[in-house]
């Protein structure tokens, strides 16, 4: 579907012809019929081909969301570029902007997902990419509360879409979605405080190859209380804060190390059931995908996060995801030719077009195509 709601503005005799989130191009003047446009989304740049323009996610149009809440939006990227909750390699804050690099090309042939049978990018939601949160990288305390307050005001903002006005539920507060560009996995917790004052606890869907529920003193040693929050503790932390709905949520990928078999224990202490990699040979893909519909249920607000080291979380349609991130994506470490941030670009299409087919949210966090 094309969108409509086309705006002409004159302005000291120069017609902007303004298509309210898909296109916009140069259509007057003495260069009319030089530029063109055809890709569904330009970031506001009037570029023509994928590989010219300023880079926002999926070419979506930008707006400095932290700076102004003159644009609404039914689902926004966001960037929290830290990676000082690192315990090996550090790099993630290039994340956002290598993320946006690889997501380029989504919508080069139009942005239709064949297996999901929808188009993010021509929905009549409107998706922004509202730049990146400021994230000091000195002070992880200081970054922690910068990302969840960040966060938390471009999530708690009336929508584009008003799922309830639309006569789908009960009157009330529905907000848009969050997607969140990471940044290393500490960013998690300061996530899902934030998504915690606007639903409560939520179920957690979450794609690693690691538990990251690890007790400070097992991972990391935790010599200080800002060293206990870091990439391998904030689910443990998030489970003690009660941010998590306990025997709701799941890991997927999980082929870590282990202090010893206590971890497994501990993860379970924190509300998670585990699918190792290694049940890919056992129970199949579709077993697993069996296993997390069964863990997290249709109706429980789910929370995505996915950490680059697994991949393809396309076979989750029809969950009701009211935010997601991912993370952990450092170019430094990617080759030349862009495999991971492409890889997370096209990771995030797929979760973008489920969160589309959902529907805006409605009250509760639920989505609106399945009222
Ligand atoms: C979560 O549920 C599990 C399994 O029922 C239980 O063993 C565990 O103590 C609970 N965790 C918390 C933090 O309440
Ligand atoms: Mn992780």
């Amino acid at each position: 579907m094309i969108k409509a709601a086309i705006v002409s503005l004159s302005i000291l005799g120069i017609t902007i012809a303004h298509e309210s989130h898909a296109q916009s191009r140069i259509s007057s003047g003495p260069h009319q019929g030089l530029w063109y446009n055809t890709l569904p989304g330009d970031g506001g740049t009037q570029a023509d081909s994928v590989f010219s323009g300023i880079s926002t996610f999926g070419r979506l149009p930008y707006h400095p969301c932290l700076s102004s809440d003159d644009e609404e939006y039914d689902i926004a990227f966001l960037g929290a570029p830290f990676d000082t909750g690192t315990s090996y390699r550090p790099g993630a804050r290039f994340g956002p902007s290598g993320i946006r690099q690889g997501s380029r090309r989504l919508n080069l042939y139009g942005g239709y997902n064949v297996p999901l049978q929808a188009n993010p990018f021509t929905s009549e939601m409107k998706i922004l990419d509202c730049g990146d949160i400021p994230v000091t990288s000195y002070d992880n305390e200081w970054a922690i509360q910068q990302i969840e307050e960040g966060h938390n005001s471009v999530l708690m903002r009336k929508p584009f879409t008003d799922a309830d006005k639309a006569g789908l539920s009960r009157a009330g507060k529905t907000l848009p979605r969050v997607i969140t560009l990471g940044g290393d996995h500490t960013i998690t917790l300061p996530l899902l405080r934030s998504i915690n004052r606007a639903y409560g606890p939520v179920t957690v869907i979450h794609f690693d190859s690691h538990l990251d529920s690890w007790k400070p003193k097992v991972f990391g040693g935790s010599p200080s209380k800002v060293a206990s929050i870091n990439h391998g503790t904030y689910f443990y932390h998030a489970a003690m804060e009660g941010l998590l709905k306990n025997d709701t949520n799941i890991h997927a990928g999980i082929r870590t190390t282990l202090s010893g078999p206590s971890d497994y224990e501990n993860d379970g202490y924190c509300g998670f059931e585990i699918v190792e990699a290694r049940e890919i040979d056992t129970i199949g893909i579709e077993g697993i995908i069996r296993k997390i519909r069964e863990r997290v249920g249709t109706e429980n607000p789910v929370y995505l996060s996915i950490d680059i080291d697994t991949l393809d979380p396309a076979c989750l349609d029809g969950l009701n995801f009211i935010g997601a991130d991912i993370v952990e994506v450092a170019p430094a470490y990617d080759t030349n030719a862009e495999h991971t941030t492409m890889a997370a670009a096209d990771v995030l299409y797929e979760v973008l077009t489920i969160m589309v087919k959902g529907g805006p949210l409605s009250i509760g966090g639920k989505r609106s195509n399945e009222l």
